[in-house]
């Protein structure tokens, strides 16, 4: 079993609901345990501001699936939130990122680990922070590095949501 890192993004059709329910179907992935989700956090859009404030969070994963089986199971559960009930294929309604899979760095051409914008994105960095504060990011150094060069901006929780497994 490996930790794996997700980071969970919506910004349309109810996306406190999306997430909250997101984090659900994680837990439910094969050979995997939802270990830890962060806060749900309220960001500005990143790119065109001709869009609605996204919602973003973190989970942590263990999981014994593959990185490519973990990220076609990420990819099944996106899949299902694209539809919005009565209208045809809507614009995307929830990204799921592999952002980190235990310490691997993973250039395939479809998957990238750790995932490339992570060093510079304050609606991952925070809250990553948030479930993993002492993370050592493959390539990148230590997290609280990474955190104090990145302004948190923006960035706001909207709902603690902050979880670990008590065992
Ligand atoms: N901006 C924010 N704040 N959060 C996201 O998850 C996000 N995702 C995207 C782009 C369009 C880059 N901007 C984002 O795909």
């Amino acid at each position: 079993m490996v930790t794996a890192y997700i980071g969970l993004g919506s910004n349309l059709a109810d996306p406190q609901a999306r997430l909250r329910r997101a984090f659900a179907e994680l837990a439910q992935l094969p050979q995997s345990q939802l270990l830890a989700q962060s806060s749900l956090y309220r960001s500005a859009p990143m790119g065109s501001q001709d869009q609605p404030d996204y919602l973003n969070a973190v989970a942590a994963l263990e999981t014994a699936l593959s990185p490519l089986a973990l990220l076609a199971g990420l990819q099944a559960v996106e899949a299902a939130h694209q539809r919005v009930r009565g209208e045809r294929w809507g614009p995307r309604t929830l990204d799921l990122d592999l952002l980190l899979y235990a310490d691997q760095t993973i250039d395939l051409p479809t998957l990238t680990v750790p995932h490339p914008g992570l060093y510079e994105r304050n609606f991952v960095l925070y809250p990553l922070a948030e479930i993993a504060p002492g993370l050592v990011i493959p390539g990148l150094g230590v997290l609280g590095e990474l955190l104090a060069r990145c302004e948190r901006g923006s960035l706001l929780v909207i709902e603690k949501t902050s979880r670990i497994r008590a065992d």
